[in-house]
């Protein structure tokens, strides 16, 4: 039996599925008294959908992550009625649901120019005010990515990726012996004895040059983005599309597959993710799992087998290495509890990382 291993890197990716952000939209302008002038109302806040931009471009761009409306002009003897004050707007992904802090959905965000608001201006001081404006509103908010499962099984055509899933779950998903048969995500459950269930998602069969939309190209990679986690899935003995393509063994397959996440969205090798290695049953499969475990430890050394721009800028680091076969079962159960254990990990993390920003801001509200 093969010794199971573990590789101990542990990583929050960096790739973030929800942020949370304080809004206020602008403060109204004052009215004038003597003139009956009209103070401008304050800009509102607006979600708005955009093509490719992430969650983690929100915050590195703006890392104090705090969208405040235009405040509106008061009213002068020069203009009466104050300028209205300009609208901010948040330029957020497509397919994200906007949520209060404690989680009541304000609205989703499905597609590309799509907008929503979130934070309304004050008003600006009029004669039914005494001439006061009024503050904008002010909340915090969370963009949540919307997830189409917990897992994505990520692997080129034929690596098991069907049979995997059916090993895992309860789905029964189209399984062939050629390429690209399936077409769509199907999503199976994972059930537990407790009967706590997670998701995977077997996404359709990327191949060398998705990132520039080959085979099923983009609507591969956007489902990626849509998980938690990734599951890489590799054949031990290696894999070649066609008879005109390379050979590629399974450690140029894990390279060419972080490739192809790297040059889509950079920030999708920062995922969590477990590697397993399919198909043990066969023969010479223990040798070649020795080799490509040495091949993972020392990377660098070894990628000069593959063409120079098809090497990563920055290697997956999966949280275990895990040889099964599907078809025979072998493996099955330690996958799912690793993958069980891996979901934990960062769910405790994300809760930690809730607190701290609830606790801040409440420490910021006593100052
Ligand atoms: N010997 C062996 N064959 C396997 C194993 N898992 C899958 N296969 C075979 O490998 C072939 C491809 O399996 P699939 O599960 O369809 O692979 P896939 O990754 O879903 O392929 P695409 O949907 O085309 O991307 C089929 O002929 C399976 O029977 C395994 O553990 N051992
Ligand atoms: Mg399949």
């Amino acid at each position: 039996m093969v010794q199971l291993s573990r590789i101990c890197f542990r990583k929050y990716g960096n790739l973030m599925d929800n942020l949370r952000l304080y809004v206020r939209g602008g403060s109204g302008g004052m009215g004038l008294p003597r003139l009956g002038g009209q103070g401008g109302s304050g800009g509102d806040v607006w979600v708005v959908a955009t093509k490719n931009t992430t969650l983690k471009r929100i915050k590195d761009k703006y890392p104090q992550k705090r969208f405040v409306g235009g405040a509106g002009a008061n009213s002068s003897i020069r203009a009466l009625k104050g300028q209205r004050g300009k609208d901010k707007e948040i330029l957020a992904p497509v397919g994200i649901a906007v949520t209060t802090d404690d989680g009541k959905i304000i609205g989703d965000l499905n597609t590309e120019g799509e907008r929503l608001m979130v934070a309304k201006g004050g008003s600006g001081g009029t004669q039914y005010s005494a001439f006061e404006p009024s503050r904008g509103q002010a909340k915090h908010i969370r963009l949540d990515l919307k997830l189409i499962a917990d897992l994505g099984l990520v692997g080129f055509p034929n690596a098991g990726k069907s049979s995997l899933l059916t090993a895992l779950s309860n789905a029964t998903p189209q399984i062939a012996s050629y390429a690209f048969t399936t077409l769509r995500p199907e999503i199976g459950k994972v059930m537990y004895k407790d009967y706590k269930q997670i998701s995977v998602a077997d996404l359709p069969g990327l191949i060398e040059g998705a990132h520039i939309n080959k085979g099923m190209g983009h609507k591969f990679l956007k489902h990626v983005e849509r998980t938690k986690q990734l599951l890489f899935v590799v054949d031990v003995s290696g894999f070649q599309l066609a008879s005109k393509t390379p050979f590629r063994s399974a450690f140029e397959a894990v390279q060419l597959l972080t490739k192809e996440l790297e040059l889509y969205k950079e920030e999708l090798v920062s995922k969590p993710a477990l590697l397993v290695v399919n198909k043990m049953d066969l023969p010479d499969a223990e040798d070649k799992l020795a080799e490509l475990k040495e091949q993972l430890q020392n990377p660098d050394e070894f990628s000069d087998l593959l063409p120079d721009d098809m090497i990563p800028k920055n290697y997956m680091t999966f949280r275990h290495v895990l040889p099964v076969s599907a078809a025979t079962g072998f493996g099955i159960e330690h996958l799912k509890s690793c993958i069980r254990q891996s979901l934990n990990e960062d769910e405790e993390m994300e809760t930690k990382v809730i607190r701290q920003e609830r606790l801040q801001a409440l420490r910021s509200h006593l100052h």
